[in-house]
């Protein structure tokens, strides 16, 4: 799974990649700092099944900390995006190419409204309008892809393949080009599509395909919060994570040297080392103070996104149901990410095909009844698939 960081320039996407993956990238206070995508892995966090079962698991795939499973996810920052970048403007949208196999995008503005829609630093500036800005970019930048093509799809008589062809790495499948294109009452036999078309398509596309959600970054700046409330009046404040990425780095970096321990999206920490600077330890207990009033997001958001969003439940395969264990006795080895409505089948072809070829049905570990392959799995099952292929 990969999740796409997107923004105007200067608003915090890096600290928040930084912050999620604690990979070192650099973060300055002025637009374009990055120029080169930022590759990292993050975790999302769930309670782990072995505190129910009273026992301590063997993660393999996954990590256990405190029976809290964190599962490993991919993350991207891009550079900063600026209106007219599908005209070339900033540094164009070309570097957008990199987002196309993501699953979903995190849109992150500066809350704080202290940088416009270019990154420059400025006393008012309205979130809102870098929302709209990055959204209308997105669309151009893939309208612009259909576009650069449509000379070649115009002629097919398999519009949806054609298009399938020429948006392959978008992560989108036939049927979804199908839907798009029906839902507009668009026709796909020899595409001559106008320019609002193109466009009315491409919206479609990015909303089925990359569901978004907006990071209100920097709320530890003075009067955010004003503006985190109008976001999220103007999108739904389910699709708005008030948060502020700094301080979310300040603790991961914290908990990763041992001076903290911090459980993230906890929202409280304890101070182990004392022995610190006082400017740091002022910094903390500032930090400390901060979290009483605001939630830290972070955690929650990518958590959201990956559970809520994207709907996917977890499901524990093992091989002996009895001792949740593997081949090697790891306990509950393996945690899985599977969307929601996956069949017990659609785990075996998860785990290896061959397993799927020869699966005869599956056992549920905790009843230890048999499940039909077209079981449709539950959040938290730990499941045995019986195949006569291993
Ligand atoms: N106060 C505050 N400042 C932040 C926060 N997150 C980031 N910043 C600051 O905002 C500035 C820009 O941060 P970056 O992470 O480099 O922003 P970016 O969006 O990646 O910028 P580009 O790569 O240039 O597009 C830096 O000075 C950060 O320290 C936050 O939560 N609060
Ligand atoms: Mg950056």
């Amino acid at each position: 799974m990969l999740i796409g960081i997107v923004g105007a320039p200067n608003k915090g996407k890096s600290t928040l990649f930084s912050a999620l993956t604690l990979n070192d990238v650099e973060i300055a206070d002025y637009p374009f700092t990055t120029i080169n995508p930022n590759l990292g892995i993050a975790y999302v966090s769930k309670p782990c099944v072995d505190a129910e079962l009273n026992v301590n698991c063997n993660a393999r795939n996954s990590l256990c900390i405190n029976h809290t499973r964190l599962f490993p996810i991919n993350i991207v920052d891009v550079a900063g995006l600026v209106e007219g970048a599908h005209l070339g403007k900033g540094m164009g949208n070309q570097f957008l190419n990199d987002l196309a196999g993501a699953d979903a995008l995190i849109i992150v503005v500066d809350a704080s409204g202290k940088t416009d829609a270019s990154g420059n630093k400025v006393d008012f500036a309205n979130p809102i309008d870098d929302v709209i800005m990055v959204k209308s970019e997105i669309v151009e930048w893939i309208s612009g892809i259909i576009k650069k093509h449509l000379n070649i799809i115009s002629k097919r008589e398999d519009g949806a393949n054609a298009l399938y062809e020429v948006l392959s790495s978008f992560k989108v499948s036939k049927a979804m080009i199908e839907k798009v294109a029906n839902d507009s009452s668009l026709l796909l036999n020899k595409i001559n599509w106008s320019d609002d078309e193109i466009r009315k398509f491409s919206e479609g596309l990015l909303k089925l395909t990359k569901p978004m959600i907006i990071a209100a970054n920097k709320i530890d700046v003075d009067k955010a919060k004003v503006n985190v409330e109008k976001l999220k009046e103007k999108f739904g404040a389910e699709n708005v994570f008030g948060c502020s990425a700094a301080i979310e780095l300040t603790l991961r970096k914290a908990a990763k040297k041992g001076i903290i321990s911090y459980l993230p999206g906890s929202n409280t920490f304890e101070i182990l080392n004392k022995e610190i600077p006082k400017e740091q330890l002022d910094a903390l207990l500032y930090i400390k103070k901060f979290l009483q009033n605001n939630q830290s997001n972070v955690q929650r958001m990518l958590n959201y996104i990956v559970f809520d969003l994207l709907e996917n439940i977890v499901v524990y395969p093992v091989e002996d149901e009895n001792k949740y264990t593997d081949h090697f006795g790891n306990i509950l080895p393996d945690g899985i990410l599977i969307k929601k409505g996956s069949t017990a089948l659609d785990l075996a072809e998860k785990i290896h095909t061959n397993l799927a070829k020869g699966m005869l049905y599956a056992i549920d570990a905790r009843t230890k009844m048999r499940l039909s392959k077209d079981y449709i799995l539950k959040d938290n099952d730990i499941i045995k698939i019986v195949s006569t292929i291993k």
